[in-house]
């Protein structure tokens, strides 16, 4: 089955990744979900300061250690792959990764001017590593010679400075802290080197006791309000320590709030999976996507694949937009400048985002559980804002089903009238006039209604103008199953395949409501991948009495190569089956049924349907 040998793929991965030498049967299973702990979806959304959490919506994460110093280089020779896991990359001996620390002097470093980026990126928190998973502390602790303070040549607390500048500016400060990995201690998570005689796993107490507490406890005493502390790759670590580490920070700052990466089912909101910008809006109250401004964490000198102003603006509308918060990471270098690039896009995305502010802060998800293909719609009572991230070519947006009356249409950016009509159900604004003009990265459309809209057909919205791509997250299955694929691919930076698979049998369906706001012809394609046993099998789409019969291939391996070891993946094929006609406008099921199964291992990632003139 495929999502099976998907998931034997990504625990190898993760295996290969976290030193399988090291590691016990059990953690050798692992994967990514239990790294995260994002078992945590359940999660209770009553924390008072979940309330800044959910208005602020945008944060600068940080990832800045001894590895960003080494830039992804070790004796000469450069490791691609996760930066901040250089150490256990090029299987760098503890005492030698330890004694790299002289090296290390940040002193281009400049708190104020961080946090002056952070506000001009139009972010309101930072959250920066205070300990990794290479157990280096980046500030002043009393419990470890390994800080910043007594193993380097800077023998400033940089976190006291960052904590000072914060405060000056009005920005909210975080910690990340490794709770459970720790490389270079004997008794810590993962530790790199050869444990102590007569060590059991139950030793993890010690460092637990002698480390984390007491350094948590620093890092909530000694540097000011903090608004919230992440904790990391709780995986493996038994649920107790946990519930300790909530009651520390219960107990220090009450305001402060814990991510659910704290494991054992804790804490107030949820950390999704890196990078996982989720196309459906996610079930849970409070949650935030983490992502980075290329592609690696901590910086590596090699990473050159920065986010344009624009993908990030849209990267964040598309958090927003389904209920979420952002939070974008910059890897400093080890002198403590930023890259140019990530100054210059966090820059001028910063722009627009604080111009179109109103439209971010503090609006709620799109009524909408689903993004359109045009762009995306956030909300605040009876205003709407449409986030037109590509201008249609008719310069004509079709919305229907807002449940309510439009009385007014503006761009956001200078007010200018936007002509709409809005005949039934359909609304449709003309944006003609304005294309061509002097736009911004993205133009926001801001409609007021007479009443909040009141939003009864979710379906997703084939508007006869745009094409539309269905994506197997949005259907509902009977007999094959969602599959979610995730790995990593050079940079640290995880993808995710999503997809239908586990096809039973000639019974199984997968469908996708969809509302036709203009009956006609649709050109179909698929987007699939195929094992080799299961090439040949026959399959029919249809939407009411319509339908085409099609064949799937095997779609052979991704070519796309991963710096990690791991086996290969199977490629996403998008193949044109044909011309559907879809008689009835409103609301329709579209579904795909196979009529021959030749195997199980075909993933169906997406339909895309687009007006066919
Ligand atoms: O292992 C870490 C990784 O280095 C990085 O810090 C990310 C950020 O979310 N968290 C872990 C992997 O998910």
């Amino acid at each position: 089955m495929k999502d099976t040998f998907y998931l034997r793929l990504s625990a190898l991965l993760m295996a290969l990744l976290l030193n399988a030498s090291t590691l016990s049967a059990v953690e050798k299973e692992q994967g990514m979900d239990e790294m995260w702990g994002e078992e945590k979806l359940s999660i209770q959304a009553t924390h008072p300061s979940l309330k800044w959490f959910t208005e602020d919506k945008y944060a600068m994460f940080i990832h800045w250690g001894l590895y960003s110093q080494m830039a992804g280089v070790w004796n000469g020779q450069t490791y691609y792959g996760i930066g901040e896991w250089i150490m256990h990359m090029a299987e760098i001996p503890v005492q030698e990764y330890m004694d790299y620390a002289k090296n290390f002097n940040p002193d281009q470093f400049d708190a104020v001017g961080l946090v002056k980026l952070a506000k001009a990126a139009g972010m309101k928190t930072i959250v920066i590593t205070a300990k990794h998973h290479e157990g280096f502390a980046m500030f002043d602790s009393q419990v470890s010679d390994f800080t910043i303070t007594k193993a380097t040549p800077y023998d400033r607390d940089l976190m006291k400075e960052l904590a000072d500048a914060c405060q000056a500016e009005g920005m909210r400060l975080g910690f990340y802290y490794s709770q459970n990995q720790d490389w270079t201690e004997p008794y810590g998570g993962k530790y790199k080197g050869e444990r102590p005689a007569g060590y059991t796993p139950d030793d993890f107490n010690i460092y637990f006791e002698q480390k984390v507490i007491p350094q948590v406890t620093e890092l909530l005493t000694n540097y000011g309000p903090i608004a919230l502390i992440w904790f990391d790759t709780p995986g493996g670590m038994p649920k107790e320590y946990s519930a300790r580490l909530v009651d520390l920070v219960q107990g220090l700052q009450p305001d402060c709030l814990i991510n659910s990466r704290i494991g054992g089912g804790y804490g107030d909101y949820v950390s999704l999976g890196d990078m996982q910008i989720p196309i459906v809006r996610p079930k849970v109250d409070a949650w935030e996507t983490v992502d980075t401004t290329n592609d690696s964490w901590s910086y590596a000198w090699y990473d050159q694949n920065w986010k344009s102003p624009k993908a990030i603006c849209e990267r964040l509308v598309r958090v927003v937009a389904r209920g979420g918060s952002y939070m974008l990471n910059v890897g400093p270098k080890g002198d403590g400048s930023l890259p140019e690039q990530a100054v210059e896009s966090l820059t001028k995305s910063g722009e627009w985002i604080r111009a179109h502010g109103e439209a971010i802060y503090g609006a709620d998800a799109s009524p909408f559980d689903q993004g359109f293909s045009w762009g995306d719609i956030t909300t605040k009572g009876q205003e709407l804002y449409l986030h037109v991230f590509e201008w249609p070519q008719a310069g004509v947006l079709r919305i229907a089903d807002l449940g309510a009356k439009v009385v007014q249409a503006s761009l956001l950016q200078d007010a200018s009238a936007v002509d709409f009509t809005q005949d039934g159900s359909i609304l449709e604004l003309n944006l003609g006039s304005k294309v061509g003009r002097d736009l911004p990265l993205i133009s926001v459309v801001k409609l007021i209604l007479d009443q909040p809209a009141q939003v009864t057909n979710p379906a997703t919205q084939i508007d006869g103008l745009t094409p539309v791509t269905l994506l197997a997250e949005m259907a509902t299955t009977e007999g094959c199953k969602h599959s979610d694929y995730r790995w990593m691919e050079k940079f640290g930076e995880w993808k995710h395949d999503y997809f239908i698979g586990r096809w039973g049998s000639e019974d199984a369906v997968a469908t996708w409501d969809i509302n036709v706001l203009e009956a006609g012809d649709y050109l179909v394609s698929i987007e699939y991948s195929s094992e080799n046993d299961a090439a040949g099998s026959e399959w029919v789409l249809s939407c009411g009495d319509e339908s085409i019969t099609f064949v799937t291939f095997e779609s052979g391996f991704d070519s796309t190569k991963s710096f990690q070891p791991g086996p290969p993946r199977y490629r996403n094929l998008s193949v044109s089956l044909g011309v559907l006609n879809i008689p009835n406008a409103g609301l329709n099921q579209l579904q795909v049924t196979p009529r021959l199964l030749k195997g199980k291992g075909i993933g169906l990632k997406g339909i895309r349907i687009e007006p066919y003139r």
